[in-house]
C-alpha cells in the first residue's frame, strides 16, 4: 500500500472577514432578498446573519473572535514611534503606570505625570491661539492610520487662517480631560487632543478630535466638543475631518466658547 503524502489542510469555511463573507447575507430563503440586502448594507450592525438552530452559525461566531481579536490589537497596541517622528512629536506620560492600570482608573489618565509637566515647560511655546496634541487613548491603531493624513490638513487648515499653534507632542496613555492639565502650562485659547476613540466590533481605528475653549482644571465635557468616527474605513473621512475640525477651532476663537455655552451662543445669533 502506497502512503499518501501529507495534505495541506482543507478549510472548508471561507475567510469571514473577506467583504463580500462579511456582507454575505446568513437567512435562507429571505422573504424579501434586496429588501434584506439594503438593511443590512445599510448598518455595520450584525444583522441578516441567520443562525443554526437556537445558535450563531459558526460563520458568525468566527468574524465576531476575529473582529474582536482586531478591537484588543488596537487597545494594546502602541502607536508607531515612527509616525510621532513624521510631525516631531515628543512624548509624555500621563500619571498611569501601565496599560492594565490605564483601562482600570481613568481619573488618572486625565492627569499629567510630573516629568510630563517639566518637559512641557521646557519644550512648548506659551499662550499660542492653538495647542494641538495627540493621544492615544483607546486606540493605538486610529493614531497610526490616521494621523498622517489629518495632521497636515488640520495644520494647514489653522495657519492659513493666520492662528498660532503651540509646540505639539504625543501624551501617552491619555484620556480627554488630560486637556485642561495641559493648558494649565500651556494657557493657549483652544486645545484640541486627537485620540483614539474606543474600537468597536466593526471599526477600530476611529478618532476623535476633542477641543475646548481655555481649558482649565475642573473644566468637563459639557466645556468640551467632540468630532468623532474619523477614519477611512467607514466613518467620517480623514482629511475631510481634519478640515473640519479646523473649522470648528476657528468658530470657538471666534466665539470664545465651546461645548454647552458655544451652542447657546450660536443658537441664539441664528434666532
Ligand atoms: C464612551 C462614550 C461615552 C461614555 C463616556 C464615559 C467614559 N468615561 O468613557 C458616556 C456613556 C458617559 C457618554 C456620554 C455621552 N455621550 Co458619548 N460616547 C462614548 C463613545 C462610545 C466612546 C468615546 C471614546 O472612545 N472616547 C475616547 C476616550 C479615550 O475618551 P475618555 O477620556 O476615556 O472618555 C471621555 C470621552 O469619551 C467623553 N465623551 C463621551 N461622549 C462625549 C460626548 C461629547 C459631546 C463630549 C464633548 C465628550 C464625550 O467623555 C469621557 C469622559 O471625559 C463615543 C462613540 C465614538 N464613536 O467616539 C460616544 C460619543 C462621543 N458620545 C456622544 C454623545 C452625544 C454623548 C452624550 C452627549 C449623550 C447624552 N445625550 O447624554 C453624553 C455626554 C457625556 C459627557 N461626558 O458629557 C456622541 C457625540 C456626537 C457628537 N459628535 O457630538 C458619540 C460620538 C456617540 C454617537 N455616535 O452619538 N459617552
Amino acid at each position: 500500500m502506497s502512503k499518501e503524502p501529507i495534505a495541506t489542510p482543507h478549510i472548508d469555511l471561507p475567510d469571514p472577514t473577506l467583504p463580500e463573507q462579511r456582507h454575505a447575507l446568513g437567512v435562507d430563503n429571505p422573504h424579501d432578498a434586496d429588501g434584506l440586502r439594503n438593511l443590512c448594507a445599510a448598518t455595520t450592525a450584525r444583522i441578516g446573519v441567520g443562525r443554526a438552530g437556537p445558535r450563531p452559525r459558526t460563520r458568525s461566531l468566527l468574524l465576531f473572535q476575529a473582529d474582536h481579536g482586531v478591537t484588543q490589537d488596537a487597545i494594546y497596541g502602541e502607536v508607531k514611534q515612527a509616525v510621532l517622528d513624521e510631525f516631531d512629536l515628543f512624548t509624555v506620560q500621563t500619571q498611569v503606570a501601565d496599560r492594565g492600570e490605564y483601562l482600570l482608573r481613568p481619573d488618572l489618565g486625565r492627569r499629567l505625570s510630573e516629568a510630563a509637566k517639566t518637559m512641557i515647560a521646557e519644550r512648548c511655546v506659551r499662550q499660542p491661539q492653538v495647542q494641538i496634541v495627540v493621544g492615544d487613548g483607546l486606540s493605538a491603531a486610529a493614531v497610526n492610520n490616521n494621523l498622517p493624513l489629518i495632521y497636515p490638513v488640520l495644520e494647514h487648515g489653522l495657519t492659513t487662517a493666520g492662528l498660532s499653534l503651540g509646540t505639539p507632542f504625543f501624551i501617552q496613555n491619555a484620556r480627554v480631560g488630560v486637556i485642561n492639565d495641559v493648558n494649565e502650562i500651556i494657557g493657549a485659547d483652544v486645545v484640541v487632543i486627537l485620540i483614539g476613540e474606543r474600537p468597536g466590533l466593526g471599526i477600530a481605528d476611529a478618532m476623535s478630535a476633542y477641543m475646548g475653549w481655555r481649558p482649565a482644571p475642573g473644566k468637563t465635557d459639557a466645556e468640551r466638543d467632540v468630532v468623532c468616527m474619523i477614519t477611512m474605513n467607514g466613518g467620517t473621512n480623514t482629511l475631510e475631518g481634519g478640515a473640519y475640525v479646523a473649522e470648528m477651532i476657528k468658530k470657538t476663537l471666534a466665539h470664545q466658547a465651546s461645548g454647552v455655552a458655544l451652542k447657546e451662543k450660536t443658537s441664539s445669533e441664528t434666532g
